[in-house]
């Protein structure tokens, strides 16, 4: 959340710990995927200009790692997949052939992994980005934490920084700035939720945004082996997950790929008039002893058993949720709430907006400004109906209620 009077900004960061990035956030992690996919129609301007901040911004420049980016699968369905993901970076008509390459042999797929043998990559395809890799999340999101301290920007937190409710003119309609938990009070021209999967918790948003979980572990590898893994693409297959290079410390984050894990119950975000049924995140913040169900113990050993053989016998640790609010058409939800004037929302990443992080922001501002372009406004515009639930994805998301492992609390 931000609100501005003359030239003072406040953000309310809604954070027990005084950390950027929220221990809450998604973004709190050591990668993120940069990559093009054009889902939607304003996919392909936002994927360019957010390539060209993170190859050339001197704020964000240190923290995008262009190591490539492969899609791959060997299943029919799958192949099919990509070849039509292929085809729409062909049809943009912009020369995006020129970094995205289709690998159709064997030895076109060992020639971009050569950690893999030719055993496992039997019956492979894949399109090779040269424009992806992947992005330091944390790190990138507390440089530009540091970046607006040093610009005088004033940030809550705890429960100066967890939003209660708008407050509002005496229109009862105009919104004039907001209250957190704690009490205090922030006036504002305008005031901007840009909560996360947080957001459908808050203010009531008619099911448009649906919050999940997604999983990953960590694997710790010795000097050596991270020697052997340092600069690989990303990989990602949409059957089994994706995996990235070794960090600084020689851990591999390792992800499953699935529809993602409710948590539905019943609560009463601000602005509905009674309680009702909302996915309500629960953060490893809040709740440190949490992991992840025992179902994705067995995906993500699918994954690592696909990607990585040789490190099938390695512990795996960090097991984490993470949470990212959908849309039913996986486009933004970046608007005026249509009924509290001056009340902005900035949510629906729909599991695809990090690499956004250097440029969403300016087209925040141009809503703000009513200069936003109308393609832009149309797609992430106020729009109750569709399927949050299951958004663009291969299912529904099935509900953390079904699905066992993943909570430690302390029985009493
Ligand atoms: O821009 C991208 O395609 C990144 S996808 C990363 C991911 O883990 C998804 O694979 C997952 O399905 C969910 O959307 C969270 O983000």
């Amino acid at each position: 959340m931000a609100h501005s009077r003359a030239s003072t900004k406040v953000v309310v960061a809604g954070e027990v710990v005084r950390s950027i990035p929220s221990l809450q956030s998604a973004g709190h992690d050591l990668n993120k995927i940069m990559g093009i996919r054009l889902r939607n129609g304003p996919d392909l301007q936002l994927s360019l200009e957010s390539l060209d901040m993170w190859q050339h911004d001197e704020l964000f420049k240190p923290f995008f790692h262009q190591v490539g980016m492969i899609d791959c699968s060997s299943s029919k369905e799958g192949i099919e997949n990509l070849r039509r993901k292929y085809q729409t970076l062909l049809d943009a008509g912009i020369g995006l052939e020129k970094t995205n390459v289709w690998l159709e042999t064997e030895d076109e797929i060992l020639a971009k992994m050569p950690n893999f043998t030719r055993e496992q990559v039997k019956g492979w395809k894949g399109l090779f980005c040269s424009d992806g890799g992947w992005l330091a999340a944390a790190k990138a999101i507390n440089a530009i934490g540091n970046f607006l301290q040093d610009q005088g920007v004033k940030f809550g937190f705890g429960g100066a920084g967890t939003f209660k409710q708008p407050l509002f003119a005496a229109d009862g309609t105009t919104c004039i700035g907001l209250e957190t938990t704690d009490g205090s009070r922030y006036f504002a021209d305008k005031v901007v939720l840009a909560a996360g999967a947080w957001s459908p918790t808050l203010v009531d948003l008619e099911n448009q945004c649906v919050s999940k979980a997604w999983v990953f572990a960590h694997i710790q590898l010795t000097p050596q082996e991270a020697d052997k893994y340092k600069n690989v693409p990303v990989i990602y297959d949409g059957e089994y997950g994706f995996f990235f290079e070794p960090n600084e410390h020689g851990v591999i984050k390792v992800c499953d790929e699935f529809p993602g894990f409710s948590r539905f119950k019943q609560h009463q975000p601000y602005g509905a008039k009674s309680p009702k049924i909302v996915s309500v995140p629960r953060s490893h913040a809040k709740h440190p002893t949490d992991t992840y169900p025992d179902a994705s113990e067995i995906t993500i050993r699918k994954a690592i058993a696909r990607f990585l053989p040789n490190f099938q016998e390695k512990e795996l640790f960090n097991r984490t949720m993470c949470w990212c609010t959908d849309t039913a058409d996986a486009n933004l939800l970046i608007c005026e709430h249509p009924k509290w004037k001056n009340f902005i929302l900035a949510t629906g990443d729909s599991g695809h907006s990090f690499k956004l992080l250097p440029n969403i922001g300016k087209h925040v501002v141009e809503l703000l400004e009513e200069s936003l372009s109308q393609d832009m406004a149309d797609a992430w515009r106020w729009r109750p109906g569709g399927d949050a639930l299951r958004s663009r994805r291969g299912a529904p998301a099935k509900d953390l209620a079904d699905m066992p492992g993943w909570k430690h609390d302390a029985k009493l």
